[in-house]
């Protein structure tokens, strides 16, 4: 009997010793770092991988013919703030009245108590940065540019940020690091103001003759660097940025935050918001007359550049085979956005929208129907993928990747979809549209009647107004030709309920 003991004991110790050892040898998979990379104003056409512009984009197509590119799938707003808010939120950005284009002195739009994608990763055990275009408002009204801004991205959940304030062409014309202007001298403090100028200062109006660039519509305030901006500013001649340098800086800011990161015992999140090809176009002078389409082309080869050179640094950090890369912009292509820049007379035969009716601003496919693409090397075969997926999807849809419970209630968990494990995409969808909405659901899309114009006249885009409903079948009449809202009434009931039933929520 003493030797059966014996027996039990050991074989129980083998066990409990043969689990111990396995706890400490076998290592809990690492989640994959995750880096955006969110363009500005770029359109469904402007990737060529896309197959609808003719303008060649051979470093955004390396993720999209390495990844899932996705052909359905939608930024929530044609227009940038709303975009950014609900990409990081995972909420609709219609949910919030304040999710406009902001002035540069606008306070920040996220609350500091809300979920965003960074913080929701942070729980989790990431480090997160974003570097580029912000716009989602700084601090809580009446900013000191002169002391810390705050609160601001490192209050939402990201330990590192280099940005913009707002958009290249608005004030403050300046870099901020972890909520400081960079390079500013003291003795030359920052005044910002959009409703009046600052005594003796030159505007567009008063001083023509200082443009490098001429404005067509807006922008005629302060002039930085030759270029006429939208609102005032005084002083921090210093910190000013230089616009042809911009798209070298960010990336040499996204390249110094990687190698970092990937010294470091965790996985990290990266949001890396470029600013082109959004207005005033600057490409670095070496991207010069590349595209033959203008400064907006070779703003895109410039980007397309950029995307190439950050791959390269994540093969030579040995993380690409780690990294999720989410690439996507924040609303559809504009051509004339209120500067002369021959965007419109260079165009030739690209399609900046693709197929899609309308564009930037628009409530028609063009302003939110975009290239949105899912790259991880070795671990997302390359497709193509129909099923529709929203930006605001990523939040719940990346939770499930990390192993967070985090919920929104609009983020839908599309997990598998993203790692194209399925084709069962999101049902419905609200788009947004300069504070208008409309209804998608499957193949159709509901848009309610709107007063005002039908097209933005400065900007020539079809901003998708009219008197009546109208009702479009995507599949058969993808540019939005044939309005069926008079000859299928109950679609078109069906759809208003559908669409009132979650704007009412
Ligand atoms: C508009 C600007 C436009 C652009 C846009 C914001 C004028 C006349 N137009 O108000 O140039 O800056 O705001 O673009 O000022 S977004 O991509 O950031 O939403
Ligand atoms: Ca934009």
């Amino acid at each position: 009997l003493g030797l059966l003991y014996l027996l039990i004991f050991c074989s129980f110790y083998l066990v409990a010793c043969k689990s111990n050892e396995a706890e400490t040898t076998v290592e809990k998979p690492q989640n994959p770092n995750i880096i955006f990379i969110y363009m500005d104003d770029l359109g469904y056409g402007d990737v060529s991988a896309y197959g609808a512009g003719t303008l060649q984009t051979p470093n955004f197509d390396k993720l999209a013919n390495g990844g899932i590119r996705f052909t359905n799938a939608y930024a929530s707003s044609a227009t940038c703030t709303p975009s950014r808010y609900a990409i990081l939120t995972g909420t609709y950005p219609w949910r919030n009245e304040n999710a406009k284009i902001l002035p540069g002195t606008a306070p920040l739009l996220i609350d500091t108590a809300q979920m965003t994608v960074p913080k929701m990763l942070k729980q989790v055990g990431y480090n997160t940065g974003v570097v580029g275009k912000w716009h989602l408002g700084l601090g809580s009204g009446n900013v000191d540019w002169n002391q810390e801004i705050s609160p601001g991205p490192n209050q939402v959940g990201f330990d590192y940020s280099y940005i913009m304030a707002a958009t290249q062409d608005r004030v403050p014309t300046v870099y901020i690091k972890d909520g400081t202007v960079v390079g500013l001298d003291p003795n030359d403090p920052i005044l910002v103001d959009y409703n009046k100028n600052f005594d003796g200062e030159p505007t567009a109006i008063t001083n023509p003759e200082m443009l490098t660039m001429k404005w067509h519509h807006g922008h005629n305030n302060s002039i930085v660097n030759g270029i006429p901006r939208i609102g005032f500013m005084k002083g921090g001649e210093a910190a000013k940025w230089s616009d042809i340098d911009m798209a070298d800086h960010f990336l040499e800011k996204a390249k110094a935050f990687v190698k970092e990161e990937a010294e470091k015992n965790a996985p990290f999140f990266l949001y890396y918001a470029m600013q082109q090809p959004h207005v005033p176009r600057t490409p670095h002078p070496r991207f010069e007359a590349t595209s033959g389409m203008g400064p907006r082309g070779d703003a895109i080869v410039e980007a397309d550049w950029i995307v190439g050179e950050f791959l390269k640094e994540l093969e030579a950090q040995g993380i690409l085979e780690n990294t999720l890369i989410i690439f996507s912009s924040d609303n559809g292509p504009v051509l004339n956005d209120g500067y002369y820049d021959d965007a419109v007379e260079k165009i030739g035969d690209h399609t900046p929208a693709g197929p899609y009716r309308g564009g930037k601003y628009s409530l028609f496919e063009a302003g939110t129907r975009l290239p949105f693409i899912a790259y991880w090397k070795g671990k997302i075969q390359p497709a193509v993928s129909d099923a529709m997926i929203t930006q605001i999807d990523l939040l719940e849809s990346l939770a499930a990747l990390v192993g967070s419970d985090v919920e929104t209630g609009d983020s839908e968990n599309l997990l598998d979809v993203l790692m194209g494990k399925s084709q069962q995409g999101r049902e419905d969808f609200v788009l947004e549209a300069t504070s208008r909405t409309a209804y998608k659901k499957g193949d159709w899309v509901m848009i309610p009647p709107y007063k005002g114009p039908e097209v933005e006249k400065n900007v020539n885009i079809e901003l998708g107004n009219s008197n009546e409903y109208q009702l479009y079948n995507l599949k058969e009449d993808p540019s939005q030709q044939t309005n069926l809202a008079e000859s299928n009434p109950e679609k078109l009931t069906e759809m208003v309920k559908s669409f009132e039933a979650i704007r009412g929520q």
